[in-house]
């Protein structure tokens, strides 16, 4: 009896630490020459929360995505083919008046037959639900994949960075080169 108890909860440990609101590693880019914004689009490694998602992207400055039409909608839905995947559109402050995270005006929405129907509380939206469809789930429950917007690529170190970064090796190394050459 005690043995079965303790392996129920190593099962449990090991799936609650699955959970993780993680970066992309990679970013798409839904350029103007085929019609889009020029934004850049990414997936997170992991799934999670809407609420520690949105936390997420905030910290690393850009939003979870926002969509303004359906060819947004097929660029994004690609990335996660047959996923659920949370996207930035939200009732968290006023419940069925919905919003985009990002502050991006509503110009677009494609619900599922008989959603959003705030089903025990639902006040974030999942993509890709039966089909190509949106769903209402539960911001701070349920747990999927998000799917991130930027402006610029956050894959991209700028300038003054790297200039940064290439200027503290090369004092690095002259403190370790110093020592070497006075003892010899
Ligand atoms: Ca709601
Ligand atoms: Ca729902």
């Amino acid at each position: 009896m005690k043995k079965l108890s303790i392996i129920g909860s190593g099962v449990l440990l090991a799936g609650v630490s699955s959970w993780a609101a993680t970066a992309p590693t990679i970013w798409f880019q839904w350029s103007s020459g085929v019609g889009g914004n020029d934004h850049w689009y990414g997936v997170s490694q992991d799934a999670d929360t809407w609420q520690a998602m949105n936390n997420l992207a905030v910290g690393l400055g850009y939003n979870l995505a926002s969509l303004g039409d359906s060819n947004e909608e097929n660029f994004v839905s690609n990335l996660v083919p047959e996923q659920n995947a949370w996207i930035g559109y939200n009732d968290i402050l006023v419940e069925a008046s919905f919003v985009w995270s990002d502050g991006s005006p509503v110009t677009y929405f494609n619900w599922a037959a008989g959603e959003p129907n705030d089903a025990g509380g639902e006040d974030a939206t999942v993509i890709n639900w039966s089909g190509v469809s949106w769903n209402d789930l539960p911001h701070d429950g349920s747990r999927v994949q998000a799917i991130f917007e930027s402006v610029n690529n956050p894959a991209e170190v700028p300038e003054s960075s790297h200039a940064a970064a290439v200027g503290g090796l090369a004092i690095l190394g002259f403190g370790i080169w110093r020592p070497r050459r006075s003892r010899a």
